[in-house]
Formats: C-alpha cells, sequence, structure tokens
C-alpha cells in the first residue's frame, strides 16, 4: 500500500496520529511479534527520545518521526552498524529528494551545514538466542522553521525546508526513505560493511577531521582516521596512540 516500492519494509505500518515515543509502540510490537519491516509513524510525539535517556523534540506535523523493526538473522556485534547503514540511508533520500549535500557525523546524526538535520537511535531486543528484533528510530525535521524549535536547539538544529528555502513533501521523503533502508539494510545483512563503510565514508564529516569525542569516563582529542568494518571509530591521540571509540558524542574542533 501507500504507493511503496518495496518487498519489505513498510508492508505492516502502524500509523498513529500522536504518541510519547514510536520507539514504545515499535518495541511492544517487537515484542509481540511483529513482522520484519515493519513500520510505526507519528505526526508527533510527546517524549521522543535520543541516546541517553536525552529528549528528542518532535513537533506536529512537521518532521518523520519513524521506528523500524528489522528481524535480521546476524549476531548482536553486528547491530551497532545498523545506525550507519541507516544514516547513510537517511542521506541518500535527502539528497534524492531536496538535492540538498547532508554530511554524516560519527556515529547517529545527519548534518546539513554543520547542523543536525536527524537523529537515529538503534535499540535493540535479544535474548540467549540471538536478536529478537532491531529497533530502528529515525527523527528527521522535514518543514520546520526556526521558531519550531526550542530556543536551546536553535544554534544547533536545522530542517530540510529551512536548507532549501521551501517545503518538503513528507510522504514523498518517507517513500524514499524506506527504499533507501530496504536496499541498504539489506546490502549489510547479506554481505556486510564493506561496501558501505567506502559510501559512509564519502558522506562523513568526521573522517580526517581532528576531533574531540566525549564518552562517559573520559574525553579524548585527536584525528578521526577512520572507521572499522565493525563501524568502532578510530582516533589517533597527539601521542600517536590510536583508540578504538565505540561510544561517544563527537564535537569539531577548529
Ligand atoms: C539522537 O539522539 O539523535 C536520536 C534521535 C532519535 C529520534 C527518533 S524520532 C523516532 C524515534 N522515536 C523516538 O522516541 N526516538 C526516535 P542523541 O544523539 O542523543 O541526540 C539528542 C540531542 O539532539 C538532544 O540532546 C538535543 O541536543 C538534540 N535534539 C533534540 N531534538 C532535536 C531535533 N528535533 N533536531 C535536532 N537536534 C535535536
Amino acid at each position: 500500500g501507500a504507493g511503496l516500492h518495496t518487498k519489505k519494509l513498510g508492508q505492516t505500518i502502524h500509523y498513529v496520529e500522536s504518541c510519547p515515543s514510536t520507539q514504545i509502540i515499535a518495541h511492544q510490537l517487537a515484542q509481540e511479534g511483529t513482522p520484519d519491516g515493519t513500520i510505526v509513524l507519528t505526526e508527533e510525539q510527546t517524549a521522543g527520545r535520543g541516546r541517553l535517556a536525552r529528549k528528542w523534540d518532535s513537533a506536529a506535523k512537521k518532521g518523520i518521526w519513524m521506528s523500524v523493526v528489522l528481524r535480521p538473522d546476524v549476531v548482536p556485534q553486528k547491530a551497532p552498524q545498523f545506525t550507519l547503514v541507516a544514516a547513510v540511508a537517511v542521506v541518500r533520500a535527502i539528497e534524492e529528494v531536496t538535492g540538498l549535500k547532508p554530511e554524516i557525523k560519527w556515529p547517529n546524526d545527519i548534518l546539513i551545514k554543520g547542523k543536525k538535520s536527524t537523529g537515529i537511535l538503534t535499540e535493540l531486543q535479544s535474548d540467549a538466542d540471538g536478536i529478537q528484533a532491531l529497533i530502528i528510530g529515525i527523527g528527521l525535521n522535514v518543514n520546520q522553521s526556526l521558531q519550531d524549535f526550542p530556543e536551546e536547539l536553535q544554534d544547533i538544529a536545522t530542517s530540510l525546508s529551512i536548507e532549501s528555502g521551501k517545503l518538503v513533501n513528507r510522504q514523498e521523503l518517507v517513500r524514499a526513505l524506506l527504499s533507501h533502508l530496504e536496499i541498504y539494510t539489506d546490502l549489510y545483512i547479506e554481505t556486510g560493511f564493506g561496501m558501505l563503510k567506502i559510501l559512509w565514508e564519502s558522506y562523513s564529516s568526521t573522517i580526517g577531521k581532528t576531533v574531540r569525542a566525549r564518552m562517559a569516563k573520559e574525553t579524548l582529542t585527536g584525528i578521526a582516521e577512520g572507521i572499522t568494518e565493525d563501524g568502532v571509530l578510530q582516533l589517533r591521540t597527539a601521542d600517536g596512540k590510536l583508540h578504538g571509540i565505540y561510544s561517544a558524542d563527537i564535537e569539531m574542533t577548529n
């Protein structure tokens, strides 16, 4: 339905006008056995979330607030890379529909001219048998004007309409996003991260730059040399040591 060009993604769509978070609904559906490729879409979230219990601002009818349930036959160590794979799909969809040139900031941000347009949140349902479901949340700012964002986000957030100067058709964007997500997640599941890593690096705003990586217990500054096949960021500090960064917030330094 819905004019989708996908075989699997979005064959089951749960659409709700408003909800606390599409992630919560997707987790519930996954537990109840919803099929691989189920998506949850809403117009408005009242408790949209980011990583580490941060908030995700989700203005009514202005964005794409979506969660995708996947049931890939992969080992749990291959789960974090789905964030990177989804990032490639988001960038391709934005490019195709708007002509804008987004960049990926490791691990889960899509920036346009240095400001955050999209955040991705990959969560896992697993047990002793392995991954039961992956819940990939995508929050994409589409038609907000700057005043639609809370004040504390106005310097760091942007939307596609702010950057392109026109309103963007959200349905068209969802269709493009699902097509690209299906292609790239299938490619990842079937062949691994090799090809996608090249694509990911071509869109990266992080690689080759000096960055500050804030982690739970320490902060490291160095040159982001690349990512590994496992999606781990390789950071070279001034003492010449190479650090593998699994999870952090990255800031560019000038
Ligand atoms: C993320 O977390 O960027 C992941 C966001 C995932 C949101 C989607 S929407 C559909 C699904 N349902 C949910 O409840 N969540 C997912 P993180 O890297 O932790 O970034 C969070 C930070 O981004 C916040 O602390 C703010 O600084 C900033 N932020 C919040 N809302 C934003 C927005 N709309 N646009 C840009 N930046 C925002």
